[in-house]
Formats: C-alpha cells, sequence, structure tokens
C-alpha cells in the first residue's frame, strides 16, 4: 500500500478507497487562521458544541496583524477569549505563520489535519495528511465531524539525484507547476519517493507540499524517515516521530519522475505561479523589490542562507528586500545567533513573523514594478499593486536579484554555496502559546466588526434566475474576493466584505446582483482556484447567488459553494458556454426532485437546450437542501 492510503485507511470513517467515491475522514488535528478563523469559530460556536472533540486544536493570528483600525484587534481578542472557552489553543499575533508553526511545534507524522487555509498541506513535509478546507469544514471538523473529500488518484513522484548547489526545493515545485498546470493535480494527491527525498530536508520538504497548493491538489505528502526523526529531535518533539512509508511494492494510480540533477533555477512570471521559465531566460529584468519569506520559505535553514550570502554586501540601491521570519523561533534563534545583523546590516527590511507582503498586507509595489517574491501565488493585484509584475522564486533567486538589482541565475552570479550548519537543539519557547483554561461564556468578546451569521433560505422546489456575472479560465478566489490591507480587516462582517465582491473583475457586479438577488455566475475551467477562503462563496451567497455553472472548478471552492447553499453545475458540452450571456433569465423548473432523483438537468438559454452536470452525494444533497451546511448540521443535532 502506498503512503496516503495507509493513512486514509487508519482514518477512514465512511465511504471506500476507490477513486472518485466520497471518502470521510477522522480529523485529529485542526488549525485555523483569523482572516478565516472568526467566521469558523462563528460556526462552530453556532453548532452548539460544548469542546473541540479534535486532539489538537490551534488558532492562529497571522495574517491580518497590520492593525490599522480597530477590527483587526477586535477579531484577535474574540479568537483568543473563543480559543479559551472551546478548548483551542490561541497562537497570537507575532508567534508566525501558521504553517510554519504547526510544522515546528504540533505536526505529527501519520495524522490528519484540516486548515481553514488552503497551504495546510505544508504538514505534508513531515508525514501529516493534511488538507486545506473552508472555515465551515474545520468547524465540522472541530465538533467531531468527519472531513469529507472525493477519494484521489494517488501519484507517485520519483525523485532522483541530487541538486545542485543554488538549485532548490522551490525549483522542484516550480518543475512540477511547469509540467503539470495550476489545473494538474486536481483530485490528485502527490506522494514523494525515491533516492531523492532522502537529500531534501523537512524544510524543504515543506517547501515543495506547502506549494503543491498550487497545482489543486487535494495535498502532497512525504514520507516520515530518519530525517523527519531528525527534525522533530532538532524541535525537542523526536517522541512524536514515527516511521511512514509507502511499502516497498506499494501500488500508485499514476507516476511520474523528476531528475533533480537536470533541474536549474526556475522563476514563475507573472500572473500565475504555472507560467514557469528558466531564471537565465529573463536575465537582466531590472528589479524592484525583493521579498523572501510567507508560508513557502521562511524557515530557519532559509533565513541562514540569506545571512551568509548577504554578510558585508550591499543590496542595489535600486532594490528594496524585506524579509518576513516564519515564526518567533526562526526569528529568536536569528538574533541570538548574530545572523540578523548581516541581514539588517546589508540593508534589508525585517519585517513581523507573518503573512505580510503574501496577502497584499503592506509592501505593495510601486507602480508596474517587478517584484521577485519567494512566495506561492502572483495573482494578479494580490500584491496590492494592479500592474505590478510580481514573479515567484526560491530564495537564491532573490538573492541574486537584491545584490544584482536584476533577474539573474544564482549559478553564475554567486560562486561556492555556504554550507548551512544548523543547530542541534533549536530554542524553544511555547510560553508564548496559550493554552485554554476553561471559562464560561460570558468571557467571549465581540467587538462592533464582529456580526452575526446571516440565515439561508432552505431551497425551494422550483428555481429561476439571471445571469449576472460571465468570466473566463482559472478565476481564483483573489478575482472573487480580494484581500490585502483594506479588505481583509472585515472578514468577520459579511455585510461589509460583500460589497467588495468581484470588484476588480467588475465594478458593477455588486449593485447587479443586489437588484436581481437571484443569480447566476457563469465560470469557465477551474473555477475558484487558490485561497481556501469561504468567503468567496458565503458573499455571493449574501448578494443572492444561487447557482454557478462553469466548465470545471477547483476543490475547495466547489466544497464552499455546496457549504452555503450555491449550486455548482458544469457544462456537459463546454461549447455551450459559449452560448450562455449576461442577463440570460434561466428557469430551473422541478430543481429539487431533479437533484433529488439524479435526473437529467436540462436548462434552456436562446432558444437551445443545454444540460448540465452534477454529481451530488446524498449527503452534498441534503446540505443543499437544508440551505447550507450549518442549517443542515443544526437540523441533525436537533
Ligand atoms: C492565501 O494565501 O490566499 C490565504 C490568505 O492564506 C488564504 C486564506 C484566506 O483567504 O484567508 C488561503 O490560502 O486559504
Ligand atoms: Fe499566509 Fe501567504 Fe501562506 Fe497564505 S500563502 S498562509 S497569505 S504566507
Amino acid at each position: 500500500m502506498n503512503l496516503s492510503k495507509k493513512i486514509i485507511k487508519q482514518h477512514l470513517v465512511s465511504g471506500k478507497m476507490e477513486t472518485g467515491g466520497e471518502i470521510g475522514l477522522k480529523i485529529d488535528q485542526t488549525l485555523t487562521q483569523d482572516a478565516t478563523g472568526t467566521m469558523a469559530y462563528l460556526q462552530f460556536e453556532a453548532m452548539g458544541v460544548p469542546k473541540v472533540k479534535t486532539e489538537l486544536s490551534v488558532s492562529y493570528v497571522d495574517h491580518n496583524t497590520l492593525q490599522s483600525g480597530f477590527e483587526n484587534a477586535d477579531d484577535h481578542k474574540f479568537l483568543q477569549t473563543i480559543a479559551n472557552k472551546y478548548g483551542i489553543i490561541f497562537s497570537p499575533a507575532g508567534s508566525g505563520i501558521c504553517h510554519q508553526v504547526h510544522l515546528e511545534r504540533f505536526g505529527i507524522p501519520g495524522k490528519t489535519l484540516i486548515g481553514s487555509d488552503s497551504h495546510t498541506p505544508t504538514g505534508g513535509g513531515i508525514g501529516m495528511l493534511s488538507f486545506g478546507a473552508g472555515g465551515l469544514d474545520v468547524a465540522c471538523a472541530m465538533a467531531g465531524q468527519p472531513f469529507y473529500i472525493t477519494m484521489p488518484k494517488i501519484v507517485k513522484v520519483k525523485l532522483t539525484g541530487k541538486l545542485r548547489p543554488w538549485v532548490s526545493a522551490k525549483d522542484i515545485i516550480l518543475e512540477l507547476l511547469r509540467v503539470l498546470s495550476v489545473k494538474g493535480g486536481r483530485g490528485k494527491i502527490f506522494e514523494f519517493s525515491g533516492e531523492g527525498v532522502k537529500t531534501l530536508s523537512v524544510p524543504e520538504r515543506a517547501t515543495i507540499t506547502n506549494m503543491g497548493t498550487e497545482l489543486g491538489a487535494t495535498t502532497t505528502i512525504f514520507p516520515s524517515d530518519e530525517i523527519t526523526k531528525d527534525f522533530l529531535k532538532r524541535q525537542n518533539r523526536e517522541n512524536v516521530w514515527s516511521e511512514m512509508t509507502a511499502d516497498d511494492n506499494a501500488e500508485y494510480d499514476e507516476e511520474m519522475t523528476i531528475d533533480l540533477n537536470a533541474l536549474e533555477p526556475l522563476i514563475a512570471m507573472p500572473h500565475s505561479p504555472d507560467n514557469v521559465k528558466k531564471v537565465k531566460e529573463l536575465k537582466g529584468i531590472k528589479v524592484d523589490q525583493v521579498c523572501i519569506g510567507s508560508c513557502t520559505n521562511s524557515s530557519l535553514a532559509d533565513m541562514i542562507l540569506c545571512s551568509k550570502v548577504l554578510k558585508d554586501k550591499k543590496i542595489s540601491r535600486n532594490t528594496s528586500l524585506t524579509l518576513s521570519p516564519g515564526s518567533r523561533q526562526v526569528m529568536s534563534m536569528l538574533a541570538n545567533s548574530g545572523d540578523l545583523f548581516n541581514i539588517i546590516n546589508a540593508g534589508a527590511r525585517i519585517l513581523e513573523c507573518a503573512c505580510g507582503p503574501c496577502i497584499g498586507m503592506g509592501q505593495a509595489p510601486k507602480t508596474k514594478a517587478v517584484s521577485l517574491r519567494t512566495f506561492n501565488r502572483n495573482f494578479e493585484g494580490r500584491s496590492g499593486t494592479k500592474d505590478a509584475q510580481v514573479y515567484l522564486c526560491s530564495p537564491e533567486v532573490a538573492l541574486a536579484a537584491a545584490l544584482s538589482g536584476e533577474i539573474t541565475d544564482p549559478m553564475l552570479y554567486f560562486g561556492t554555496k555556504p554550507e548551512i550548519q544548523l543547530p542541534e537543539k533549536f530554542y524553544i519557547n511555547d510560553d508564548h502559546f496559550q493554552k485554554p483554561f476553561g471559562n464560561n461564556s460570558s468571557d467571549v468578546v465581540r467587538g462592533p466588526n464582529i456580526k452575526s451569521l446571516p440565515e439561508f433560505e432552505p431551497m425551494p422546489e422550483n428555481m429561476s434566475a439571471e445571469v449576472v456575472l460571465k468570466v473566463g479560465d482559472n478565476i481564483s478566489t483573489d478575482h472573487i474576493l480580494p484581500a490585502g490591507a483594506k479588505i481583509l480587516p472585515l472578514r468577520s462582517n459579511l455585510p461589509a466584505i460583500s460589497e467588495f465582491t468581484f470588484g476588480a473583475v467588475d465594478k458593477d457586479f455588486v449593485s447587479r446582483a443586489k437588484k436581481v438577488m437571484n443569480g447566476i455566475i457563469i465560470g469557465a475551467e477551474n473555477y475558484g482556484q487558490g485561497s481556501s477562503r469561504e468567503h468567496a462563496a458565503l458573499a455571493p451567497r449574501y448578494l443572492g447567488i444561487k447557482f454557478v455553472i462553469t466548465k470545471s472548478f477547483a476543490r475547495i471552492h466547489l466544497a464552499n459553494l455546496i457549504n452555503f447553499g450555491i449550486i455548482p453545475l458544469t457544462f456537459n458540452d463546454s461549447a455551450d458556454y459559449e452560448i450562455v450571456k449576461l442577463a440570460d433569465k434561466i428557469e430551473f423548473a422541478d430543481i429539487r426532485n431533479v437533484i433529488k432523483n439524479n435526473k437529467d438537468l436540462f436548462i434552456k438559454v436562446n432558444d437551445k437546450n443545454i444540460k448540465l452536470n452534477y454529481t451530488f452525494t446524498d449527503r452534498q444533497k441534503e446540505i443543499l437542501f437544508a440551505g447550507g451546511l450549518l442549517n443542515w448540521i443544526k437540523e441533525s443535532m436537533k
């Protein structure tokens, strides 16, 4: 058996391990971050469960740390107090980025983890089976409910050889993105194996599993081996280690091989993580900004590399360089070892241990700037500057650009690569994580930015709706509901945040949707890729969207639509996408009965009969009929 199936088997509570069918998994651990967490905990609260039922749940504050108004601070206080009430560990702002901290201090090989953040698969770096999910799914897992997914195909990614100096783990995942594209991983778990695995440290593995999300993969996982044990030992957590590997003759649905010797530094060009080129092909492009950090590349090893490379050097006068260490542990160790000195002295700006520029919280580049980032997403406008040209690359490539002021291949620019020696024992101070001591409900503090959840109607027998938006391929949740310093603070205030829905795509969308209050969105391929933010389903539902009809969906967003009672449908013939136009009115006669009995679904648009497809499990049908998962849970708990 392969490793993924071993862990699935141990956690299977419903369904069969047959590709394409729905399976329910017992979830051992959950994590939330502040931008999705407030909503997740409001939903958990509405379920009326007295304490979380997981082995461990952690609530991180890492996204909204700018506190440009009272809103973020309100949310943080709410999160702190509600964590205490329900038995959740609270990691306050400044402690680090959820995925980095979870890997360091909480993750356990062989366990299951879901998080209300799409990069939760980072945990695959230590052999955890970890998934990104909507906040409501995480709330359900905290209430002891299984997590449901479609049983994915398991793909073996065999790594052979060894990376050459100045080529890094980031180049491995960029290579996968180049070959497979942002849609290529859908419905699949990527499981790494082969001799090359032994050459990669846990932080390097985590860079890969983190960004497996950009493939659209269900998740990504490495075995837990001696290298994992060594990592956990340095974290003084050797006791949670166990060996987790695939059997020698394990079977897989698909296989692919990457020869690490043959890789060279790669870079993803604007505005998609799969727009990958060789760095040397772009040599000479002037660079205005370099940002090193994010949950993809902010480990101690990444930061020590920065220190060694920047020592006694000056960054280019035309380039600004920021560094965001991934956790307080990383920052403390850099301060203690003196590495911070080398970094600061070279002209870098040190930011908080948080998501920061990755989610548009500060460091928006100048007009038309070229910005090189070690992050995982470069969707248009995500940096906060619509016409900025954001490239994704490794710290090695980022450093070469910061020093030279242009895109340049680090293999040619630098000489011998410095040795990175990590300390035998990492500095551990868990006092920053607030353990719950369990107070009563009056202790949950709700500032005026925390608005209660709206009620949604059950699905009627017959529906008719109007097309209020038509968009193209690869629409990301950043398009649907952007983040950034202005909008992110409103994540716990649905009426306010809804006003920004599709803002950058079509500024009239909100008024049109509100006028109709019975809307349809037409999308093309891979609709809803990117972030797990359920607000990208919740806000449209709040604005009266009842259907989203596309050529195909991204996994987490599809689940979020169902969770909020929006009916996701796909064109049987993708050519029919061309027929449907803005303002078309469409009848869905007897829709409840049609879905209930799996009947063929036809709509009539502009005199043509169009067939639409859907595959809902009985559970998903009930959720849609109830008007969303929260209604369904409340009903089933009565
Ligand atoms: C992101 O990278 O887009 C985020 C912000 O971390 C999101 C979560 C969110 O929108 O709050 C994610 O990846 O799920
Ligand atoms: Fe934070 Fe960026 Fe990672 Fe999302 S991708 S969790 S915003 S660092």
